[in-house]
C-alpha cells in the first residue's frame, strides 16, 4: 500500500520542519530515573516530539543516498515505512493528553516497531539488488558505510525509546515483583552469566554443525571491589548480541583453524571479563589462526558482508557462518551508549575481540546521528585519501630519480621531475 499524494507532500513539509532540531541524547542514568519516577504523560510528551526528530534526522539522509540506491525496490519499501510511521507519530503533536490518547500512543508505538522489524534485513536486500545490477565505485562503497553506520544507529535509538515507553507503560511487564528491569535496562545485570549465556547459545550452534566446539575460561577481575561479582547497570540484549557474535566469530575461527588435528582438543577461548574505575571491558582471546590485518577492517563493512553468499548450496552453514551484518551492527551496539568494539587480530595465531562499556551510568551517553551539513556534505565529496603515500597512487622521488638517473644534470629533465613532484603531493 504506497503512501498518498497529499501524506506525502505533508510528511514532507513536516520533514523540514522536524530534521532542524537535535535529537536529545539520553544517558543510561537518566533512562533509569525516568524509568523509577515512571510518569506516563511525562514520556509521551517527550516522545511525541523526539520520535519525529530522530525520525526525520535520519530520513534526510535517506534522500541524499546515492540515486541508485535510493532506486532500489527494497530501500523504497524502507522508506515508505519510515513516512508512514512519521506520519502516524505526528498525529500526536497536537492531540490532548487523555488516558485514551496515552493508550492510542502506546498502540501506535507497538504497531511501528512491528512495521519496522525487517528493516536491516530489507536495507541489506536493497544493498544486494544494487550489487546485482550496478558497477559499484569505491565513493558509493564509502556513502553507503557512512550511512548504514548511522542508519541503524539511528534505528537502535528508536527502538530504545520505544521499548523504554512500552515497557514501562504499556502492560508488557512482567507480573515478577523481583523483577528488577526499568524498562529493557537491568540495573544489576550479571556481566559473567550474559557471557556464558552467549556461549553456551553459540556453543549449540557449533556443535550442531562441526560436532564439536572449544570450551570457555573465563577471568573476572574487579578492581573496584576485588573478588565481588561484576554487576553493570546496562541493556542486556545489548551485550548479549556482541558477545553471541563474537563467540560464533571465535568457534568458527579456532574449530576451522584445527580443523585437520581431528581430535576435539581446541584451545579454550578465553574470556576476561574486567571492571575498571572508567570502564568495563570483556576480551574475547582465541587462538583460531587470525587475520591479517588487511582483513580486519573489511569484517565491519557492510558491502564487503553483503556477498550473495551463503549460497544455496552452502544453505547448511547458515548457522554458524557470521555472515552478514553481525559485526558492524554489534560495533554500533557498543557505540551507542559510548562503548567501543575492537578486533585486534594477530595473523597465523589467534584473535582478540573487546567489548568496552562505560562504567558510569551517567558517562552512558547515546551516540546520536545528527543531521547537519557536515553530514550532508559527506554524500557529495569525495574525502581526501590521497594524503598519505601508497603503492600504487604515489609517485616517490626515488622512483623518479632512478628514471632520470643517467642524465639529472639536465636541466629540462629537472623541470619534469619537479612538476611531478608537485602533482604527487
Ligand atoms: N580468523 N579469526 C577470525 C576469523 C578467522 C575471527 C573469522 C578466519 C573471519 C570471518 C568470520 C569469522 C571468523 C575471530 C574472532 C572474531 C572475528 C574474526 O571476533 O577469531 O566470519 C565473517
Amino acid at each position: 500500500m504506497r503512501l498518498t499524494g497529499n501524506t506525502l507532500s505533508k510528511v514532507s513539509k513536516m520533514l523540514d520542519f522536524y530534521s532542524q532540531f537535535n535529537p536529545t541524547p539520553m544517558s543510561i542514568k537518566q533512562f533509569i530515573d525516568f524509568g523509577l519516577s515512571a510518569c506516563e504523560q511525562k514520556s509521551y510528551t517527550f516522545l511525541r516530539k523526539e520520535l519525529p526528530v530522530r525520525l526525520a534526522n535520519i530520513m534526510k539522509e535517506i534522500h541524499l543516498l546515492p540515486e541508485n540506491l535510493l532506486r532500489m525496490p527494497s530501500v523504497g519499501l524502507v522508506n515508505d515505512w519510515y513516512a508512514r510511521s512519521f506520519d502516524e507519530i505526528l498525529e500526536f503533536e497536537k492531540a490532548d493528553c487523555t488516558s485514551r490518547d496515552l493508550d492510542r500512543f502506546c498502540k501506535a508505538l507497538i504497531k511501528i516497531r512491528n512495521r519496522h522489524t525487517d528493516v536491516v534485513l530489507t536495507m541489506a536486500q536493497g544493498v544486494l539488488e544494487l550489487k546485482e545490477s550496478h558497477e559499484v565505485d569505491s565513493q558509493t562503497e564509502n556513502s553507503i558505510q557512512y550511512f548504514l553506520d548511522r542508519f541503524y544507529m539511528s534505528r537502535i535509538s528508536i527502538r530504545m525509546l520505544i521499548n523504554q515507553h512500552t515497557l514501562l507503560f504499556g502492560g508488557e511487564l512482567t507480573n515478577d515483583p523481583h523483577h528488577r528491569h526499568i524498562g529493557c535496562i537491568d540495573p544489576q545485570c550479571d556481566l559473567v552469566g550474559v557471557v556464558k549465556d552467549a556461549y553456551e547459545n553459540a556453543r549449540f550452534l557449533c556443535d550442531q554443525y562441526y560436532l564439536s566446539s572449544p570450551d570457555l575460561t573465563i577471568t573476572e577481575h574487579n578492581e573496584l571491589e576485588h573478588g565481588a561479582p561484576i554487576h553493570i547497570v546496562y541493556v542486556p540484549s545489548h551485550l548479549y548480541h556482541m558477545l553471541f557474535e563474537l563467540f560464533k566469530n571465535s568457534m568458527r575461527a579456532v574449530v576451522e583453524h584445527h580443523n585437520n588435528n581431528n581430535n576435539d582438543n581446541y584451545p579454550p577461548i578465553q574470556v576476561t571479563v574486567v571492571r575498571g574505575k572508567e570502564d568495563i571491558c570483556v576480551k574475547m582471546s582465541d587462538r583460531g589462526g587470525g587475520i591479517p590485518r588487511s582483513l580486519t577492517d573489511q569484517l565491519f563493512h557492510y558491502m564487503y558482508s553483503t556477498a550473495p553468499q551463503p549460497s544455496k548450496s552452502d544453505a547448511h552453514t547458515v548457522p554458524l557462518a557470521g555472515y552478514g551484518y553481525g559485526l558492524p551492527i554489534s560495533r554500533l551496539y557498543a557505540r551507542y551508549f559510548h562503548g567501543e568494539l575492537s578486533l585486534l587480530s594477530c595473523d597465523g595465531y589467534g584473535t582478540d575481540a573487546i567489548v568496552y562499556m562505560k562504567a558510569l551510568s551517567n558517562e552512558a551517553n547515546e551516540l546520536l546521528p545528527i543531521f547537519n551539513k557536515t553530514s550532508s556534505r559527506f554524500y557529495r565529496t569525495t574525502i581526501p585519501t590521497g594524503d598519505w603515500s601508497n603503492q600504487t597512487s604515489c609517485m616517490s622521488v626515488r622512483h623518479l630519480y632512478t628514471n632520470n638517473f643517467s642524465n639529472k644534470n639536465n636541466s629540462n629533465n629537472r623541470n619534469t621531475i619537479r612538476n611531478q613532484l608537485s602533482r604527487s603531493l
